[in-house]
Formats: structure tokens, C-alpha cells, sequence
């Protein structure tokens, strides 16, 4: 394993950042902790269109929420595609709003800030045309074409509430969501395109619908042509319905506490949660974070290569930028299709100049060499993003220097689904930086360490990440069930927002996660991170990925459970356990001893990238038949050769 490495962070010249150094960051810090409501309302009048400005800020507290959902601006009235577009169609009308990178790498569509307002305005009067008004549920099925955000845009142009489901859910989970939102209407596309790979969205969509449903017409956006069945009293064609359509449509005015979006994603049990984010608190905070964080220019062309099906997509694909008049890059493909140099070629043709993925694809693209990325030129790039898991200091270091050239600022982003936006993160061309720390909060966020007992921990120490004051960005609630909100989130710790990842907080107070807290593990009195041990074996050259969870043992309380991925090439042998828990002892300590290694094929992922623990650890326990909901994995046969392996073990 490389040594961490502290970086300094190159400062921009001209930068028309807000925050230009650590002076000014700890200033605006102070300045908001100072005072949260004077410090969010100054940043929204000055950054969202509103057709009646708020003067309350924030309404209620985190010991309130049991009663009640949060509010933030609760007197002001907006729509958020005013933010997005009508605000931008004077100075930026002619602005490329959305690179669209098809499947093919030529197969581009540029859409300026003055074609996707039409755009919009026409999709929006298609689905008033669709019966569809203020607060109504829509569910939003297809792969990353522009007509998905379009269609996000179009449901918060009318007020309706957008649920998107990514597209590579099962029929059975597609229809669970439309069941729990009841939504009235889906849009989906015939066919989803992945490295050459026909998604068959249209006709999952149909499955969902079999049974009773209160879906009434699924817009239907033509993507690659192929056959699809047709209801001609429910599905209607995108392109003939919408393209009719008037390209005028006023706002619908909303309450700042209006649902903007529901968004499902898997909880502990297997029900998943809707969490539900609003309009003003949503929008302020995402344009907000994502100017400040990736140090937004003018010019830049800014590419997020998640699934809008994600939060990460919903915020920093669409509404952040979009809010920021930014050029955003929406991508249909995977990164290593036709092959492993297909981020960087995409950033040589477009000029892309912020770049924010995951580790899990930096981590997988880094085990394919280097070669693939030099090939191409990255001089456009000037700050690279990560986001949605830990990254090991080699995954960072291999990003730094080979993708970056030693010239970029890496932003490690800690946030999730329920916060809206970033929280925990550098600012590009400001914080200084190490790998594999998500360093410092944004302003306004207050993090907080506690121990299980619930005692704050102070100075340098390891517990559980809480939030302490709320942020506008954050859920509101979880749709039809609030007291799940309430007994997920601030049922650990009354008063604070638990976040469920564990924590260290280091001497200059730099944060550092360390995973789920579910995924720690106790051996012998040892509290362990199953992600310390993952970091120390993906740092053998032969391994690619690796998974470690905890399992009964009779006298450690719980055993070490490993899962080994090797790279390809290498060819798995029994001295690797040897050199691989000699690795842990000298990278974590004596007590760090893997009992058992299994080499598998592949991790259970889900199909944004994250390991499903829940799988790993039933194997591991011996129950490898109450895997539970499986429904969200991308592979299956990967979990037919874990098992088969366990048993051999
Ligand atoms: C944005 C997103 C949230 C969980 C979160 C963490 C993990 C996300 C980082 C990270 C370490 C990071 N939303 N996580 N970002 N862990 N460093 N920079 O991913 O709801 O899908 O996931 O992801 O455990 O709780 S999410």
C-alpha cells in the first residue's frame, strides 16, 4: 500500500469560488454556525428564483421531529424550474444545458438551456394533458437519456412529485413503488442501452402492471425501436404526444415545503423507504453545494457519471447544475464499454473539466492498468470528484496521479440519500487533502461523534457520525410513514440526526469514514471496520476487491469472514491467506487476524455499485438461504458461486 500522502490544494487564479481559502471557509463556517437561519435565507434569496421570498428560515428542531416534519422557508413560494431554466434563458439561453453521451461514443446530443426549457414546457403540458396535477405521484422508469431529466423537470414544472426508479429494477420492485406512492402515471422508453445491451424497460413496466395498480397512462419515450407490447387505452408515445404539445407553461407556484421527489432506497428491513425531499430547502442546498464544492466556472464542463436513478444523479446531474446555469454531462454507457478508456476518451472529446464518480469504478478501472487512460488527454480536467463509499488511499492515489496528472483537485463526498447534498467534503482548490478522508463540513453542518451509549465524543476519536443542527437539503420524512423516519434517524440519539456510518474524527479534525456501523465488528473486544479490513487486502497487488464481514465464533464473540477478489491474471493459491493476514498485522495490528478467506468470482453488488453486505455477512453466519430481498443485485450468479464456495470451505 502507498503511504498517505497530504496534498495541498492548488489555488485557483480568478476563481469566482465563494470560498478561495481556509480563511474565508472558516469565516463562512463560523458566519452560518452563527447564526443557520440568517445564513440560509442570505444564500437562497441570493440563489434561488422565488415568486415570493422567504423571511422564516427553519421551523422546528431535530427534538421535534417525532411531532413533526422539518420546514425551511415555509412562507416563500418558488417553483425549482424557474431556478433550473426561465432564470437562466437571458445570459445563458444559448448555453449548452446537457451533453448527452449515448451508449456509442458518437452518438452525442447537446441541448441548450433555451431547447430543454421547451422541452420541458412541452413534457409538463403532456402531462397535465395526462390528467397529471399538483402533488400527483409520477414514477419516472428509463435509462440516462435526456428525456429523463427532462421528465423530472417537466413533473416539478406542474408541481407533481417525480419517484425515479432506476432502470435496472425488477418488475416486482418497480411495482412496489408505484403501489406505495400510488402513482398515476409512468414514463419509461422502450428500451434501456448499456454497452450494447438492450434494456427491456417498457416491457418490465408491463410486468409491474399486471394485478391491480392505479396507474392510468405510461408515457412511452422510443429510444432504440424495438418491439414492444402496446395498451393503446394506457401507453402513449413520448415522442407523438409530448411533440405536439405547447413549449408554453407557466409554473405551477409551490409551497417551499412541498414535495419535490420521492426517492426509494433499501433500509435495514426489507421494505424500502420513500424518503421525500422539498422544493426550497432541495434546491437551495444542492446549488449551493455544488457551486461551492467542485469550484463552479462559467465555463465548465461538468460531468457526473452516476444514474440519475440515484440521489447522486438528482442532485449533482440535474438540480444542482442546473440551478448553477452549469453545462452538465448526462452518460448512458458504462465505463468500460467498448472499452476500459471510455471516461477519459469521453473527457478528451468533450473538455470535460470536473469529473465526479464512484470508487468502486476508479478502483475497477485502476485494476484494467494505466494504459487505457493514458491514451487519452486529460489536460481539460481540473477537479475530480468521488462519492458513495470509502475510497482506499491506492484507489485515491491512482486517481491523483495517473487520471489527474498530479494537477487535480480530488473532492471526496460524504453525503447521502436522506442529506440531499454533500456534507462532509473538501472544497476543490481550498482544503487541504489526504486520501481516504472526506476531510472537513460544509457550513452549516455540525457534525458530531457519539459513542453507542450516546456521550459525545470530543478531540481526535472514533463513534457514530450524527448532524447536529438541521440543513436544508436534508429528507423531510419517509412517504406514508413518519414514524420510520423518525425511529431510523433520530431514534438512536433524540435530538440528533444519525446518519448510521461509523466515524473517525482525526488531530486537525478531519473526518474519516469508516463505513456502516452495521458492518462493524467485535472480536474479542476489538471494535474492527469490516472497510479497515477491505482497505489493507485491496492493497496486495493480486487482489481487486475484497469484502469482510463478521461471523459467530465461540470464544472472539465474532470471527473474521474475508471474500477475495483477485485481479485478473493472478490465480488464487493457500499462501495468500498467509500474506494477506501478515499484511493486517502489520497495517491494523496483531489483533487483526482473518479466520477464513474465501476467493470469489465477484462481490453481491447492487447495480449502483455497492457491495450488499447483508448478503456477504448470511454466508458468512452459515444461512446462506435467508439471503432476504435480492431483488436489487446486478449480478445473481455471483451469489450462486459465493454459496457454492462457502459450502467448500
Ligand atoms: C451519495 C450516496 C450513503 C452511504 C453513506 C456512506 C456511504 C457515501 C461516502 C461514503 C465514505 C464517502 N448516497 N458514502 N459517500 N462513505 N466516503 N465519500 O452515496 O444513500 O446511496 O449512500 O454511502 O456509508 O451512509 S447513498
Amino acid at each position: 500500500m502507498e503511504p498517505l500522502r497530504e496534498v495541498p490544494q492548488r489555488v485557483s487564479e480568478n476563481s469566482p469560488n465563494l470560498i478561495n481559502n481556509m480563511d474565508e471557509y472558516q469565516d463562512m463556517y463560523d458566519t452560518a454556525l452563527a447564526n443557520l437561519d440568517t445564513f440560509w435565507l442570505n444564500e437562497t434569496r441570493q440563489r434561488i428564483t422565488w415568486k415570493s421570498p422567504p423571511t422564516i428560515g427553519i421551523e422546528g428542531s431535530f427534538l421535534e421531529v417525532p411531532e413533526a416534519p422539518l420546514k425551511w422557508f415555509s412562507d416563500g413560494k418558488l417553483n425549482v424550474t424557474e431556478s433550473c431554466l426561465d432564470s437562466n434563458l437571458e445570459n445563458r439561453g444559448d448555453k449548452t444545458a446537457i451533453i448527452w453521451e449515448g451508449d456509442e461514443p458518437d452518438d452525442c446530443r447537446e441541448i441548450t438551456y433555451s431547447e430543454l426549457h421547451d422541452e420541458v414546457c412541452k413534457a409538463a403540458n403532456a402531462l397535465k394533458a395526462l390528467n397529471v396535477g399538483k402533488g400527483d405521484r409520477v414514477i419516472i422508469y428509463m435509462g440516462m437519456v435526456p428525456e429523463a431529466a427532462i421528465a423530472m423537470l417537466a413533473c416539478a414544472r406542474i408541481g407533481a412529485v417525480h419517484s425515479v426508479v432506476f432502470g435496472g429494477f425488477s418488475a416486482e420492485s418497480l411495482r412496489d413503488r408505484v403501489l406505495d406512492c400510488h402513482s398515476k402515471v409512468i414514463i419509461t422508453q422502450d428500451e434501456g442501452l448499456r454497452g450494447s445491451r438492450k434494456i427491456p424497460l417498457k416491457q418490465v413496466c408491463d410486468e409491474a402492471l399486471e394485478g391491480e395498480h392505479p396507474v392510468e397512462k405510461v408515457l412511452v419515450y422510443r429510444r432504440t425501436g424495438g418491439d414492444v407490447d402496446w395498451d393503446d387505452s394506457r401507453d402513449v408515445w413520448w415522442q407523438e404526444f409530448v411533440g405536439e404539445q405547447s413549449a408554453v407553461c407557466p409554473a405551477t407556484i409551490c409551497d417551499a415545503e412541498d414535495p419535490l421527489f420521492i426517492l426509494y432506497t433499501s433500509g435495514s428491513t426489507g421494505k424500502p423507504k420513500g424518503l421525500v425531499h422539498t422544493c426550497g430547502g432541495y434546491i437551495t442546498y444542492t446549488s449551493y453545494t455544488h457551486q461551492t464544492v467542485f469550484d463552479l466556472r462559467e465555463d465548465d464542463v461538468y460531468a457526473c457519471v452516476a444514474d440519475v436513478g440515484w440521489i447522486t444523479g438528482h442532485s449533482y446531474i440535474v438540480y444542482g447544475p442546473l440551478a448553477n446555469g452549469a453545462t452538465s454531462l448526462m452518460f448512458e454507457s458504462i465505463p468500460t464499454y467498448p472499452d476500459a478508456g471510455r471516461y477519459w476518451d469521453m473527457v478528451a472529446r468533450h473538455g470535460i473539466t470536473i469529473f465526479y464518480t464512484a470508487p468502486t469504478a476508479i478502483r475497477a478501472l485502476a485494476a484494467q492498468g494505466d494504459d487505457f487512460v493514458k491514451q487519452h488527454d486529460r489536460s481539460s480536467l481540473r477537479v475530480l470528484g468521488t462519492v458513495g463509499e470509502p475510497i482506499n488511499p491506492d484507489a485515491w492515489n491512482w486517481y491523483y496521479d495517473v487520471v489527474g496528472e498530479g494537477r487535480c483537485n480530488i473532492v471526496d463526498t460524504w453525503w447521502q440519500t436522506e442529506t440531499g447534498g454533500i456534507c462532509i467534503t473538501p472544497i476543490a482548490s481550498v482544503t487541504p487533502t489526504i486520501g481516504g478522508s472526506a476531510t472537513l463540513p460544509m457550513p452549516g453542518i455540525v457534525p458530531l461523534l457519539n459513542d453507542s451509549d450516546g456521550n459525545e465524543l470530543t478531540g481526535p476519536s472514533e463513534g457514530l457520525l450524527c448532524i447536529k443542527h438541521p440543513w436544508p437539503g436534508q429528507a423531510r420524512t419517509v412517504w406514508g410513514d413518519h414514524p420510520r423516519f423518525v425511529d431510523t434517524y433520530f431514534g438512536m440519539f433524540p435530538g440528533l440526526y444519525f446518519t448510521g456510518d461509523g466515524c473517525r474524527r482525526d488531530e486537525r479534525g478531519y473526518y474519516w469514514i469508516t463505513g456502516r456501523v452495521d458492518d462493524v465488528i467485535n472480536v474479542s473486544g476489538h471494535r474492527m471496520g469490516t472497510a479497515e479490513f477491505e482497505a489493507v487486502l485491496v492493497s496486495h497487488d493480486a487482489v481487486a476487491e475484497a469484502g469482510v464481514v463478521g461471523f459467530p465464533h465461540p470464544i472472539k464473540g465474532s470471527g473474521v469472514y474475508s471474500y477475495i477478489v483477485l485481479q485478473s491474471g493472478a490465480e488464487w493459491n493457500d499462501n495468500f491467506s498467509v500474506e494477506l493476514n501478515l499484511l493486517c498485522r502489520k497495517q491494523i495490528g496483531a489483533h487483526a487476524k482473518i479466520d477464513l478467506f474465501q476467493h470469489v468470482p465477484g462481490l453481491p453488488k447492487t447495480r449502483s455499485g455497492k457491495v450488499m453486505r447483508r448478503i456477504l455477512r448470511k454466508v458468512a453466519e452459515g444461512e446462506p438461504d435467508a439471503l432476504g430481498d435480492i431483488s436489487t443485485l446486478a449480478d445473481p450468479s455471483v451469489v450462486e458461486a459465493i454459496k457454492e464456495g462457502a459450502q467448500a470451505l
